[in-house]
């Protein structure tokens, strides 16, 4: 798992700094040097064409991967002004790719920018990290070209051809020496590419992967923009109303569009950006929303006597559940606040938003009263849910004070009291849960053995969820609580560790609860506290000694040592109860030798974890049957 670094803030990027201060530490530029350093080195360049787009003059951008792991990005917006600036001497495009954070934020252009953004650190932080870049401009019937190497001026910019059209061509080659890994991965530049095609409708983003044997082409362009983004989101659900409901407006100098749709889930999935920018924080743009969305419906509840004088209006949560939406806004000046600077802070914001929502909102409901009542209609089916659970939790409460929190029976605790030195082991099956027992280290090793498949959180509502007993001692056992009232002081081991099977059937356990987690208690994962066991497929035994194979590559490699002979007893394990106490602990449970995954949440690409719980999840048997057959994808998508 990586960590994104912020020790600087808006105040130091305004500094101009030389480029070898990103070299030296590129992290605190780009977030960090893995794999998803390297990517956000494209979101970079592209995010300057966005900018052309957004201010009207660009309609199209290419980005290729060319043989190398060479990118080229091209725009046909007006291209870099290339004279010479009076004060520096420069050309814009040079400044542009040699100054720290030139154009920034507050950029004299009107409109707003993307690049300017959180991680809008601009295309030089690109060039210093490149082993070589070339810029080409097409402007005034001319194409101008300069080169850089590790953002060192290789050649002035100099005529280099006619042409009629305008744009902007960037390639570059990262700096291997900088990076982990420098191959790209046509798949993560899809995911944020179309997300900024729906984000900014009309425009077209096409992706091109050229690179021997992985030929690949893609076109994102959507003249719905963010209705559409929605559509897609909801592609797998069952929808309660056909069409999308669009907002869109403008206060003062802040631009607000929202768009949303309810399935028939149990879920909130709302994602809000600002300037094309996601904020998983959220910020005032979102809490306008929600207001607005409270607000509106309670209002039409009570107008249309759905709702009675006496009974307890709707709260966001009801209205909120199966909502799909989208929350964009384009705002001059963006202040993010917040631990990871991801939350909007400007209050005009907030007014924007709830604003424009609530008049449109109004509007559109006394306009198309069947949407209404289907939306106000699960909201009180949600309401009665809830306070149904509320009243079961009032019972526990009451009865757990009598018995002082009981512990669950199953749950072999352990003997240490500090959470610090402690983990727990959630171990699918009775049988396997009787042989973890036996192995443990029982100072530090506590064991909930869990009765075959816990319930899909996805499906169920909260009353149910929380009546099921596998749930109940999972929430106990940890202590820390659920959702609003989750408090990680609290968390009785600093480890949680899921054992299944290593089959699909214990991935997919496996992944039961792991959406409980990800929807009741998500900080446990982001905080780094949740792991996956690995057990291993295949014993070998041979002249008295043993081996492991985790995998059936890894049991190829130990035959290729060891030969393939008659001598080989090999026992492939069908589960872990084939595995007796002693096996179990030298494989899977000895902290000296076994391997552990550590589960984290990917925050560059929320929306599609959301679709890949959902897929696995969800009622729909067709791509949740693809799921599982390309479980290996899972692990990836959870960036584990
Ligand atoms: C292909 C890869 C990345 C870009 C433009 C167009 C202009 C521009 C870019 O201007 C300098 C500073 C403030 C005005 C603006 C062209 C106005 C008129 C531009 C890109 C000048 C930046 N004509 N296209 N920068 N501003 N595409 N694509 O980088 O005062 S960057």
């Amino acid at each position: 798992m990586e960590k994104y670094e912020h020790k600087y803030g808006a105040e130091q990027i305004q500094v101009l700094e030389g480029l070898e201060a990103v070299r030296k530490r590129p992290g605190m530029y780009i977030g960090s040097i893995s794999v998803r350093g390297l990517h956000h080195l494209v979101y970079e360049i592209v995010d300057n064409s966005v900018d052309e787009a957004l201010a009207g003059y660009c309609k199209n951008i290419n980005v290729t991967i060319e043989e190398g792991n060479i990118i080229c990005v091209e725009d046909d917006g007006r291209g870099i002004p290339v004279d010479i600036h009076a004060k520096t001497g420069i050309s814009a495009a040079e400044t542009v790719y040699t100054k720290l954070n030139a154009g920034g934020k507050f950029g004299g252009d009107s409109g707003y920018k993307v690049s300017g953004g959180l991680h809008g650190v601009g295309a030089s932080v690109v060039n210093a990290l490149s082993n070589w870049l070339e810029v080409e401009v097409s402007r005034d019937g001319k194409i101008y070209r300069q080169r850089y190497e590790r953002g060192h001026v290789i050649y002035k910019l100099k005529e280099v051809g006619k042409t009629d059209k305008t744009g902007t061509k960037v390639t570059f080659e990262p700096d291997d020496t900088i990076f982990d890994d420098v191959v790209f991965e046509y798949d993560i530049l899809k995911t944020r590419l179309r997300e900024m095609a729906f984000l900014t409708k009309g425009l077209k983003i096409t992706l091109e992967d050229k690179r021997e044997g992985q030929e690949k082409k893609g076109e994102f362009h959507y003249e719905g923009g963010i209705k559409e983004f929605v559509e897609y989101l909801n592609r797998h659900k069952n929808v309660l109303y056909d069409k999308v409901i669009y907002c869109e407006g403008q206060k003062d100098d802040i631009y607000v569009e929202v768009a949303l749709q309810h399935n028939d889930s149990y879920n909130e999935a709302t994602y809000s950006f600002v300037n094309n920018i996601t904020t998983p924080e959220g910020g005032m743009h979102l809490t306008g929303f929600r207001s607005a969305i409270t607000k509106v419906f309670n209002d039409y509840a009570r107008t249309n006597k759905i709702l009675k004088d006496k009974e307890e209006n709707l709260s966001g949560d009801d209205l909120r559940e199966g909502l799909t939406a989208i929350v964009s806004i384009k705002i001059p000046e963006p202040q993010f606040e917040g631990q990871t600077k991801q939350k909007l802070g400007n209050a005009e914001a907030r007014t924007a938003v709830e604003g424009i929502v609530s008049e449109k909102l109004t509007y559109f409901l006394e306009q198309n009263p069947q949407v209404a009542k289907a939306i106000v209609g699960k909201a009180v089916l949600a309401q009665r849910a809830r306070m149904a659970a509320r009243k079961a939790r009032d019972v526990a409460r009451k009865s757990s004070l009598e018995s002082s929190m009981a512990l669950p029976g199953k749950l072999a605790d352990c003997s240490d009291k500090d959470p610090k030195n402690c983990e727990i082991y959630i171990v699918e099956g009775d049988s396997a849960g009787g042989s973890a027992k036996t192995a443990r280290s029982r100072a530090t090793q506590a064991i909930l053995p869990l009765r075959g498949k816990i319930l899909n959180v996805e499906k169920a509502r909260i009353d149910r969820i929380l009546g099921n007993e596998e749930i109940k001692a999972m929430i106990t056992a940890f202590g820390t609580g659920i959702k609003e009232n989750f408090n990680i002081e609290k968390l009785r081991y600093n480890k949680i560790i899921i054992m299944t099977d290593a089959d699909v059937d214990g991935a997919h356990i496996a992944t039961l609860m792991l959406t409980f987690f990800y929807r009741f208690m998500p900080d446990l994962i982001r905080q780094g506290h949740v792991y996956l066991a690995q057990p291993p497929l295949y014993k070998l035994e041979k002249n008295k000694k043993t081996w492991y194979a985790y995998s059936d590559d890894e049991l190829a490699k130990i035959l290729d040592e060891v030969g393939r002979d008659n001598n080989n007893k090999i026992q492939r394990y069908k589960g872990l109860g084939e595995m007796d106490a002693e096996q179990l602990w030298d494989t899977t449970m000895d902290p000296e030798k076994r391997i552990l995954l550590r589960v984290s949440i990917d925050d560059d690409n929320e929306s599609e974890l959301d679709v890949t719980f959902d897929t696995l999840m969800g009622e729909r048997v067709e791509p949740r049957r693809e799921f599982i057959e390309t479980n290996a994808k899972f692990v990836k998508n959870l960036d584990i």
